[in-house]
């Protein structure tokens, strides 16, 4: 049977307009997605807009316009920066939409007739920013008095009645499933922050508002609407039909990765599969936390104006650079700081110059001295078999890696690669052999064409446009890109396009 994989990333909030931070965790999550494709598995691959609670009406009221028509505009933004992006969505739900109010209200249902809602008053801090509700022992007071939560945002002393949800019960259950489970949370220094968390003891939750409106209503009582993060988390499996567990797509259930910034993990990590133990159901297989981006060393901000909008990125250099500088430069649970010429220097060195000329040699070697016919494979030499060898372990290194959401390391072994493929270009110096042996050199540039075929296979859920018209360029057919195929050797003699540089060095007049 074809193996399954259900990936998502978090559903954005429609307060702001896109940054490189959400197109961040939206790339990570589509590398996984399109490499699982290659390796013929059957993806779901999810992503979407969170559009309820009050951090979402107050912006509205701010612009001067109804909350369901601002989130229309922004989720549109979202999915526009998505699609241009290159993120290979399979779906993209909106929390404002009927399948998922309808579902989300059934998992309500199911909390409560297992005994673990019930109604009481909420008297606490509230930061609408963070959607989160916050000890005293969490708070800070900023210079100016201000009183603050953990990640900086200004809190408020709600008091109002409200349902709780029995997180208190529920310790015990957690700590036995993150302990029967060690990959739940990663990386591990997450784990850790979790558990102790869980350790310390845990409050019941307050699920639901009256103090606003836009929210999904609570079943039964309707002067209530649902608390945001129990109606976005819900999305994970609204998308895939629930309540109908039939539904064909319910099969995908549990999700085997939620991608989710360092900020939110408590809420995927605990709250998350307690709502769903409440309800009968399996929790997901794993949460990864991956850290988060400052631009040119400070924390982006609308205030500092330094948001980058990862469209702009793209015009600029193109997608797939800005898709490669994302997941080479840091590694994915790091913090890590934007630089228009840290991205510049990747750019230059790495995809124009290691990869990028490797391909361009190689491939006009083969046009100009083998009129354009992919050589013949011949019998390797140890130089040869060397890199070959090479070459064909990465499909299963950077598979391990993937699987550990390692996409920094996975670059890196595929530039090993790379790197000995220069080394070996200029140790044969076909260019030389073309006076002197015409059979090696066909020999040699057929080694190259294999071992790029490789690169361009493994790196193409990075950067899927370049690698796409490389592996045109190499001559591998359409309908042939996948892991598998790579097995099956192109017969010699095919006629090669005309090599084209996939990667232009970019001169940048602002560095
Ligand atoms: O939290 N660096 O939505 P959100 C890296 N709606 N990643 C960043 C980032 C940065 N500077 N800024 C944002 C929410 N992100 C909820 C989620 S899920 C059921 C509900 C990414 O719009 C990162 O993935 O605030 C983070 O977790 C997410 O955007 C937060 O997006």
């Amino acid at each position: 049977m074809t193996q399954r994989c259900f990936l998502t990333t978090p559903i954005y909030y429609v307060n702001g307009a896109p940054h490189i931070g959400h197109a961040y965790t939206s790339i990570a999550a589509d590398v996984l997605a399109r490499w699982k494709r290659l390796d013929g598995q059957e993806v779901f691959f999810l992503t979407g807009t969170d559009e309820h609670g009050q951090k979402v009406e107050k912006a509205a009221a701010e612009a001067g316009v109804e909350p369901q028509e601002f989130a229309d505009r922004v989720s549109a933004d979202f999915r526009d920066m998505a699609g241009r992006m290159g993120v290979s969505y399979d779906d993209f739900i909106r929390t404002t939409e009927p399948r998922h109010k309808q579902g989300c209200a059934e998992l309500w249902r199911r909390m409560a007739a297992a005994g673990d809602i019930y109604l009481g008053a909420y008297e606490g801090w509230y930061a609408v920013r963070d959607e989160a509700f916050y000890d005293e022992a969490e708070l800070t007071t900023r210079a100016d008095g201000v009183r603050v939560g953990p990640s900086g945002a200004p809190v408020e002393w709600v008091r109002e009645p409200s349902y709780f949800f029995r997180l208190s019960a529920w310790q015990d259950r957690l700590l036995a499933f993150y302990e029967a489970n060690p990959e739940f949370i990663a990386p591990v220094s997450r784990r850790n922050e979790v558990l102790s968390f869980v350790r310390g003891g845990l409050n019941d939750l307050s699920i639901s508002r009256t103090s606003f409106r836009w929210g999904i209503p609570v079943p039964g009582d309707p002067d209530h609407v649902m608390y945001v993060w129990l109606d976005a988390l819900a999305n994970y499996i609204t998308a895939l039909g629930f309540p109908d567990e039939t539904a064909p797509r319910f099969a995908f259930w549990p999700a085997d990765l939620h991608l989710v910034g360092k900020e939110i993990v408590r809420f995927h990590a605990v709250y998350w599969p307690a709502f769903l133990m409440a309800a009968g159901l399996a929790p997901p297989r794993r949460v990864y936390s991956h850290g988060w981006w400052t631009v040119e060393g400070e924390k982006m901000s609308k205030s500092l104006g330094n948001v980058i909008d990862p469209r702009d990125l793209a015009a600029t250099f193109g997608r797939d650079a800005v898709r490669y500088f994302l997941l080479r430069e840091v590694p994915f649970g790091n913090d890590g700081d934007f630089s228009r010429r840290g991205l510049v220097t990747r750019l230059n060195t790495e995809l124009a110059n290691d990869l990028g000329n490797l391909a361009q040699r190689s491939l006009s070697l083969i046009a100009r001295n083998c009129a354009s016919l992919l050589p013949e494979r011949a019998a390797p030499t140890e130089a040869d078999a060397a890199l070959l060898e090479q070459a064909a372990a990465l499909v299963g290194r950077i598979g391990l890696l993937l699987d550990r959401q390692a996409f920094q390391d996975a670059l890196e072994e595929a530039w090993r690669v790379v790197r000995a493929a220069n080394t070996y270009i200029d140790h044969q110096a076909p260019w030389a052999l073309r006076k002197t042996d015409l059979a090696r050199m066909g020999a040699v540039l057929r080694v190259l064409a294999d071992t790029l075929r490789v690169l361009a296979t493994v790196l193409s859920p990075f950067m899927p446009e370049s690698m796409a018209r490389m592996l045109d360029q190499l001559g591998v057919p359409a309908g042939a890109r996948r892991l598998a195929d790579l097995a099956t050797p192109l017969p010699g003699g095919i006629v090669l396009p005309p090599p084209a540089g996939v990667f232009p060095r970019f001169v940048d007049d602002a560095v």
